[in-house]
Parts: C-alpha cells; sequence; structure tokens
C-alpha cells in the first residue's frame, strides 16, 4: 500500500489549544518509520495550510472560529480528493472538525469511482450539531452532520459535492451525547454503538456486521479515530476525555479486524494533543493501532481462523 501521510495543525475546532502539534508528535512517534516496517511505502506531504479567511458569521452568538474552519474545509476537501487519488491517505490531525473536509473529498473520490462511501466513526462523541445546534460553539462537534448533508451549513461551510449516506455511517464507543445532537441522529439511520453496547455484545460482533455491509456493498471505506474513543486511563493526549472508553485490546481488535476485511481506504488520526500526554505514550499508541490497521500481527500470520 502507498501510504499519503498529510499534516494537519488545525487546532480551531476544540476549546484547549494543542492539537496544533498533534502531526508533529504523530511523525517523532515514528508513524512513518511503523508503516515502511511493514513493508508499506510512505510519502509524508508535510502539513497543508490555510490562506485568507473568508468573511463568514453565523447568528447562533456562541459558534467560534468559523472562518477559520470554512478555510480548512475547503481546503480539505480538496487535499483528500486529490490524495484519495494516489494511495491511501492518513490525515495526521489536528483536531475533529478537519473530519468535515477529508470525508467530502474521500466522498467526492469514491463516488467517482462509481462505489459508496462508508464511515467508521470511533469517538466517544457523536459530532452531530449543527451551527444552529451547537451551544459549546466548538466547531469540531459538527463534522458528521456537515458531511452527511444535514441542513444548516449552506452559506457557512463550503457547498458539499457528494454527502455520506447517514445508513452508510457507523459510529463506536459513543458515550457522550448532546440532547440536540439525539434529536438530529433520530431523524437520520444512522448506526450508533454506544459503551453500553460493546459492554454487552463485543466489540467484534458490532463491528463484523458492519463490516459485511461495506463489503456486500463494494463500499470504500473511511475510518476517523478521535482519541477520546479510547479510555483516558490509556490516552490521556486529549482535551475532551470521557471515563468509560475503549479498552486497549478492544481498539487494537478493532483495528485487527478492520486490516483483515481489506476494505479500509482511508484514515483520519484526531484530537491528539501532544501538550496534555504523558511521555508521548498516546501519540505511540495511536502509531500501534495505525500499524495493527495496516497489518502488523502477534504472529507473522492472520489470526481470523478459529
Ligand atoms: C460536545 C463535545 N458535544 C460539543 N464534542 C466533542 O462541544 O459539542 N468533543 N466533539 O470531542
Ligand atoms: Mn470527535
Ligand atoms: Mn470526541
Ligand atoms: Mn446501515
Amino acid at each position: 500500500m502507498h501510504c499519503r501521510l498529510i499534516g494537519i495543525p488545525l487546532q480551531d475546532g476544540a476549546s484547549r489549544l494543542g492539537c496544533e502539534m498533534g502531526p508533529s508528535a504523530l511523525r517523532v512517534a515514528d508513524l512513518a518509520g511503523a508503516l515502511e516496517g511493514l513493508g508499506h511505502e510512505v510519502t509524508d506531504i508535510g502539513n497543508v495550510t490555510i490562506g485568507e479567511l473568508p468573511d463568514v458569521r453565523h447568528p447562533n452568538p456562541a459558534v467560534r472560529n468559523l472562518p477559520q474552519i470554512a478555510a480548512w474545509t475547503k481546503l480539505l476537501t480538496e487535499v483528500a480528493y486529490r490524495e484519495a487519488g494516489k494511495g491511501m491517505p492518513i490525515f495526521m490531525g489536528g483536531d475533529h472538525a478537519l473530519s468535515a473536509g477529508t470525508v467530502a473529498g474521500v466522498a467526492r473520490h469514491a463516488a467517482e469511482q462509481g462505489r459508496p462511501l462508508f464511515v467508521l466513526w470511533l469517538d466517544a462523541h457523536t459530532d452531530f450539531h449543527t451551527l444552529d445546534s451547537t451551544a459549546s460553539g466548538n466547531l469540531h462537534g459538527l463534522p458528521a452532520a456537515y458531511y452527511t448533508g444535514q441542513p444548516g451549513f449552506e452559506g457557512y461551510l463550503p457547498p458539499l459535492s457528494h454527502a455520506v449516506d447517514p445508513a452508510n455511517l457507523c459510529m463506536i464507543g459513543i458515550r457522550s451525547v448532546d440532547p440536540a445532537e439525539r434529536e438530529t441522529i433520530k431523524r437520520n439511520s444512522v448506526t450508533v454503538h454506544d459503551m453500553r453496547s460493546i459492554d454487552e455484545h463485543g466489540v467484534a460482533v458490532l463491528l463484523r456486521r458492519f463490516i459485511d455491509e461495506v463489503e456486500a456493498a463494494n463500499g470504500m471505506l473511511h475510518v476517523s479515530l478521535d482519541v477520546d474513543f479510547l479510555d483516558p486511563s490509556i490516552a490521556p493526549a486529549v482535551g475532551t476525555t470521557v471515563p468509560g472508553g475503549a479498552t486497549f485490546r478492544e481498539a487494537h481488535l478493532v483495528m485487527e479486524m478492520l486490516h483483515d476485511s481489506g476494505l479500509v481506504t482511508s484514515l483520519d488520526l484526531v484530537e491528539l494533543n501532544p501538550f496534555l500526554d504523558e511521555r508521548g505514550r498516546t501519540a505511540t499508541l495511536l502509531v500501534d493501532l495505525t500499524a495493527s490497521l495496516m497489518g502488523r500481527t502477534v504472529l507473522d500470520r492472520p489470526t481470523r481462523s478459529y
């Protein structure tokens, strides 16, 4: 596989500063070396950055940094579309607002391949706010609503060329949903597996069902991994920790099953805030999880058969 690393030093969507350093921490933790060690070709295109800001304002006074997020979304839609045509893009964030653009861009690429895009959202949060419904005003809480084409973004964020069908979106690890998000999710056919669901069925059963769906539809699969999907005890470097997250083994199992599926075509690594890390352990964990996704196994053969 030809992996394309794209650094996205975006922090304007989060409440705390620091995600800007995410791409650097992932490079220091040697993401490129881990992938090369698995036999992949790796190109790090460096960091991308926005230019001039558009003059946009939203009537919801809570909304923060809209011109910045609008500019990032436009840029990242173009970058993701272009990079998806060259190999497997790995978007090194940066806060989760970046997924508005990365998913929109890979959705356009998938549409041109004549294949549906599926999204696996690994997160404590559903990130399904609109500009009208956000109370915190932190725009990392909006990307899923944007790329599924919910109303209310017109004239504020760039128009979507290809929305993701909400029925193709599966969220796992959820444990913090605001009331307004519940309403929007209820009106859409998004699959949301909360932590209780993982406790009760095990993550493998939930993920297997989704992988089978993607396979049956000959879909492309974008994975968006928010650090707060993980339990704060193993991944402290995130501004919005929520107790009761995925364990080390649950997270690795997800990645290992995704690798065996052969379906993943793009990846976001988001919300890493190195200022909050402990001797780089969260950055290192993200690199190890990405390595599992890209083929690292305990033995030198797949562990799938039993
Ligand atoms: C909360 C927290 N739902 C908000 N969101 C996120 O501010 O809208 N935290 N994404 O990571
Ligand atoms: Mn998120
Ligand atoms: Mn989150
Ligand atoms: Mn479905």
